[in-house]
């Protein structure tokens, strides 16, 4: 039976070109950081975000934590969205290894922080305080819906961590995302930031991996805390090189998923036991929960839908994710849009 996954960008798989670059990868050792497409990819994903150096880390999640390792040490705090993935869903790594100690303030509903929030919540120096070190922004912001982050709200952030000298980290797991769905140069939304996270293993499609970029002292250090991690890598050009791929040939294509992601939710929305939640989709994410007169949980729904081929993400009692990528085509939607008329209104 053919299936079609929304569940998460995180599941498309490897396009052909990727498979044949990976075929041919020139590999080295890349702790000696002889890997020269590993390192072909760090020059590439630097040039891109206009930053200095890149590492190459096996996910997202890594990448956040080294980035958060480097910047922070023992009892220093770092303030963060209380949707941030950061604080959501990454195991506590910041502070079950790190001893760091999250700070949240609430998000908006258009992903921001609200910039006076951020001010408060920076600590004065007194003993009795952790020390505020590091600010974290989420774009797009997956739990508000994908939401982009403007340069100038970035710009703002960054001016106040740099007026009480404090570092500023972008999870940029769709960062490119942002950039797309903004008409911007990605630059306009990184260069500004002192370090930032970005997955090729999303929208992209490359099957493994994520780049943290930074200054090439920051990126030094982090490199020696991968390292203490475990995340160090031998033949890495393997994967390397689908990265390659992704930031050569994937990023403009975004833009398909952006539009498909409308026409889903136009479609769902004409359901009249589904709402469509939080004005999504603003990228590629169409959030949407169950009318009140549904009786049955998402989850109940989810296991139906998935009986006919369609898999969708379940993140609440009554909410549902639905993402689109590459391989979300026009015959995913309709099966998707047909599917939920079947479970919801039989
Ligand atoms: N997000 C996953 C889940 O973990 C929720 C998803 O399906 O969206 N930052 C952001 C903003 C992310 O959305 C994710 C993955 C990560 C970091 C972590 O990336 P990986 O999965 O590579 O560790």
């Amino acid at each position: 039976m053919d299936y079609f996954d929304f569940r998460s960008d995180t599941v498309t798989k490897p396009t052909e070109a990727m498979w044949k670059a990976m075929s041919e990868a020139k590999v080295g050792d890349d702790v000696y950081q002889e890997d020269p497409t590993v390192n072909q990819l760090e020059k590439l994903s630097a040039e891109k975000l206009g930053k200095e150096a890149g590492l190459f880390v096996p996910s997202g999640t890594m990448g956040n934590l080294i980035a958060v390792l480097t910047h922070c040490g023992r009892g220093d705090e770092v303030i963060m969205g209380t949707k941030a993935h950061t604080f959501l869903f990454e195991a506590g790594g910041i502070s079950a290894l790190g001893g760091v100690h999250p700070h949240t303030i609430p998000n908006n509903d258009d992903g921001t922080l609200i910039l006076n929030d951020i001010k408060a919540a920076i600590r004065s120096v007194d003993d009795h305080f952790p020390l505020s070190k590091l600010i974290i922004l989420e774009n797009t912001q997956n739990r508000c819906g994908g939401a982009p982050l403007t340069p100038s709200y970035t710009q703002s952030v960054k001016s106040i961590a740099k007026q009480h000298g404090l570092n500023l980290h972008l999870d940029g797991a769709r960062v490119f995302n942002a950039a797309v769905a903004q008409n911007v140069d990605v630059k306009s939304l990184t260069d500004l930031v002192d370090s930032v996270t970005f997955c090729l293993s999303k929208g992209l499609c490359a099957p493994v991996g994520s780049v943290l970029c930074g200054a090439e002292e920051f990126i030094r250090k982090a490199r020696r805390i991968r390292k203490q991690l475990g995340g160090g890598m031998r033949q890495a050009g393997v994967i390397a090189a689908a990265g390659i791929v992704a930031l050569e040939t994937m990023i403009d294509r975004l833009a398909d998923d952006h539009e498909n992601a409308k026409i889903l939710a136009k479609n769902l929305s004409e359901n009249d036991k589904l709402r469509i939640d939080m004005n999504s989709p603003k990228t590629n994410m169409v959030y949407v929960s169950l009318a009140p007169e549904v009786k049955e949980s998402a989850r109940e729904i989810e296991a139906k839908l998935r009986k006919s081929g369609v898999f969708v993400g379940v993140v609440a009692e009554r909410q549902f994710r639905l993402v689109t990528h590459y391989w979300i085509n026009e015959r995913a939607i309709e099966a998707c849009v047909k599917q939920f008329g079947n479970v919801l209104n039989p």
